[in-house]
């Protein structure tokens, strides 16, 4: 397995409206290793979701663990939400925002419908956590970041905040 790159905020890959999987590629073997590479990732990043578009592959699917134990890896591929109730605020942190957190309002339940990294359909309905991390992720899928809900000004303050970050870090 591999620890990938992954894609930091202002960087314009991010924008990428990601593509839909055809189930076909599924059961390539690359496929597979991708979503085993992602898993890796997350798990040393450390993070609970990470969409493909943040390691610049521009299609539609995301691997999710909100488990404090790490035993609760969920695969998303071409996922729609199919409902949306309530309201949960909840401050929200990304990996292509490092060390930046805000408060941000979503639904707090959806159900979700997509197919597992064998392509098999499934449907689930998630709250809590599990639920923003999949809105959170799904965003991303649409070249949408969490500070997209901020302010123009502060998120030229984050903007800037991570250059100068880089900058130092150079
Ligand atoms: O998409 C990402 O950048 C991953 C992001 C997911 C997320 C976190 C919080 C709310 C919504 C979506 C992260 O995983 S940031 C890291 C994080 O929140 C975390 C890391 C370790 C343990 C628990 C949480
Ligand atoms: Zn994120």
């Amino acid at each position: 397995m591999a620890l990938l790159p992954i894609l930091e905020f202002p960087d314009p890959r991010l924008r990428t409206r990601a593509a839909r999987v055809d189930p076909v590629e599924l059961a390539t073997p690359a496929f597979q290793t991708l979503f085993d590479d992602m898993f890796e990732t997350m798990y040393q990043a450390p993070g609970i979701g990470l969409a493909a578009s943040q390691v610049d592959v521009h299609k539609r699917f995301m691997v999710i663990d909100v488990s404090e134990e790490h035993d609760a890896p969920r695969v998303f591929v071409n996922p729609t939400i199919t409902a949306r109730s309530g309201e949960q605020v909840y401050q929200e942190g990304c990996l292509s925002v490092p060390n930046i957190f805000a408060d941000v309002t979503r639904a707090a339940t959806i159900t979700v419908e997509a197919l597992d990294r064998h392509g098999q359909a499934f449907t689930l309905e998630a709250d809590g956590l599990l639920a923003v991390c999949i809105q959170h992720e799904m965003d991303h899928l649409e070249g949408k970041l969490f500070v997209d809900y901020l302010s123009p000004l502060k998120r030229e303050m984050v903007r800037k905040k991570l250059l100068k970050a880089k900058r130092s870090a150079a």
